[in-house]
């Protein structure tokens, strides 16, 4: 049987699949819709979700990993907090014959490890955001970077994304991690202002999600300075970035979908089952504007 078909294959359905989701945790409301869209997935297909939340610390991840293979679900959809260090469990799951999907954030890992992976371009959505500080400032800038999780897929894609698209005519002063959460974006803002000053030593500011955006908007509200200062992109594409669009804050928003739990139950399906399935699922997205955020924000799902 090709690796991961379960006994019932190929006549699986939904009622005989055990899904493990060692979510990585609960920092952002783009995590909050992304377990959402698991448990509703889940609840809708009939098959069983093994949740827990690893609060964004990698052990408590690997355990839950290690206890699922304990239990001998059929399939492992891990959304990784960093990319490197999981060499180790990955062998233990494929040493026990249960597939892995790496879904959203990305694994150095060996490819062999794990069955596919589903999720963002975080690349190609660091490009995007660096499209939109080159067409605002053809003669240059000084801008900075709150990035996300240090080690992280989605930080580092977006970081190295970003760089290999902006105009070296636009440097980065500075760039300092707000860890993805809103609570830890404001002292990160709060230092950057004590030591540059807003529209003069900076023009503008790359925020690695939406999140960590609302939070810097809290201290700079709170250092006087108004919406349109300063340029801001952000990404995810979350209700509060459109509403920080709205009332001027931020300029664009790149769209990261974090509403993965139909594709990954097809995909675990279809490898119960036995059936081929791609390497590498990417999310097909886009970058939204202030000018139709109003019109569009009563129809976002997250
Ligand atoms: O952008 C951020 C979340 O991994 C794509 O993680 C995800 C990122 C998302 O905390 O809001």
């Amino acid at each position: 049987a090709p690796f991961g078909q379960a006994a019932c294959g190929p006549n699986c359905t939904y009622k005989d699949m055990v899904m493990c989701f060692p979510q990585l945790g609960a920092e952002s409301d783009w995590r909050t819709a992304d377990t959402a869209s698991f448990k509703d997935e889940a609840a809708k297909d009939g098959f069983q979700l093994v949740f827990s939340d690893a609060q964004q610390k990698q052990e408590n991840q690997i355990s839950a990993v290690r206890a699922c293979i304990q239990q001998g679900v059929s399939v492992i959809a891990l959304p990784p907090v960093v990319e490197d260090g999981w060499d180790a469990v990955l062998t233990e799951a494929h040493n026990a014959g249960i597939p892995v999907i790496i879904v959203d954030r990305s694994v150095s890992a060996d490819a062999s490890l794990y069955v596919s992976h589903i999720g963002s371009d975080m690349k190609l959505e660091g490009q995007r955001a660096a499209d939109e500080f080159n067409k605002k400032f053809p003669d240059g800038a000084k801008i900075l970077e709150l990035s996300g999780t240090t080690g992280s897929g989605a930080a580092v894609g977006r970081a190295e994304g970003f760089r290999s698209k902006l105009n070296a005519n636009i440097e980065i002063i500075d760039s300092q991690t707000g860890n993805f959460t809103r609570a830890e974006a404001v002292p990160v803002m709060q230092a950057f202002l004590q030591k540059y000053k807003a529209g003069t030593d900076f023009q503008g500011i790359f925020i690695h999600n939406d999140d960590m955006g609302l939070g810097a908007i809290e201290a700079l509200k709170a250092a006087g300075v108004k919406p349109g200062d300063l340029f801001i992109v952000s990404v995810d594409g979350t209700r509060g970035g459109f509403q920080a669009m709205i009332d001027g804050w931020f300029q664009a928003d790149v769209e990261c979908n974090p509403l993965l739990g139909p594709q990954v139950a097809e995909m675990s399906l279809k490898i119960m089952n036995g059936q081929a399935v791609e390497k590498n699922v990417l999310t097909n997205e886009t970058v939204y504007y202030p000018d139709n955020a109003a019109e569009l924000l009563p129809s976002r799902k997250y």
